[in-house]
């Protein structure tokens, strides 16, 4: 029902952070293709529930990434679930989906899961503390990742995530050469119209956080920069 090789643009929004109802609004019609409701820290399950009965009222895809066990919310459009292929600790690749198989195995719809493969490549994010990301990484390695991705797991997503700072163009250009039938998300430092049309000529989609909360307009200023 939900093609992500269809879409260019997602805003990741973290239900810890406040937005007003306006703000939301506009979000949701601002023509992005889905609203991501994730983040690394402070997950609870009250504030997701908020959040999604606030975008559910809109047409555009509401998907949670699954960051913690604890605040898994039914209702979504669709899920997400991280798995860190550079993460130094095997929880962060198997272990907690292995867990949240064990308890709620039997009543997911594999229909409503989508896997993301991420490379975390900013040593200085949360996500990459939490994790133990091994970030010193060559685009060899990068590239050798998007190809595990596709060719070894079969996943339709590889994540490039450098949240918090603009990646290295180049990367993200090479990675995308390697790839055909997994789809390339861009994260991390997209605050500007020229940001998103830098990184959106190479990631298939591009993933827009932070700048929601630090320069709205900007924030929205993105979606036009890739659907022109
Ligand atoms: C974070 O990739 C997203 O998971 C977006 O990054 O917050 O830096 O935009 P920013």
């Amino acid at each position: 029902m939900y093609d992500v090789t269809e879409w260019k643009h997602v805003f990741k929004l973290d239900p810890h952070k406040e937005i007003t109802d306006e703000q939301l609004e506009q979000l949701c019609e601002s023509g992005t293709d889905a609203i991501l409701i994730g983040g690394s820290d402070h997950i609870a399950e009250d504030d997701v529930l908020r959040l999604m009965s606030k975008v559910r009222r809109f047409l555009v895809p509401c998907i949670l990434e699954i960051s913690t066990i604890e605040a898994i919310v039914p209702g979504f459009d669709l899920y997400f679930i991280p798995t860190v292929l550079n993460s130094c600790d095997r929880k962060w690749i198997v272990g907690l989906h292995q867990e949240a198989m064990k308890e709620y195995g039997e009543l997911i719809s594999p229909e409503d899961i989508i896997v993301e493969g991420y490379c975390i490549l900013n040593y200085d994010c949360k996500a990459a503390a939490l994790t133990n990301a091994d970030t010193a990484l060559e685009l060899e390695d990068i590239k050798a990742y998007a190809r595990m991705a596709e060719h070894l797991f079969h996943l339709p997503i590889f994540y490039l995530e450098y949240s918090g700072m603009f990646g290295d163009v180049e990367i993200v250009k090479q990675t995308k050469a390697v790839l055909n039938n997994t789809t390339l998300f861009y994260g991390g430092g997209i605050t500007s119209y020229e940001a998103a049309v830098k990184m959106s000529e190479h990631a298939d989609v591009i993933v827009v956080g932070n700048v929601i909360y630090d320069d709205f307009k900007k924030a929205l200023q993105t979606v036009k920069a890739v659907k022109k």
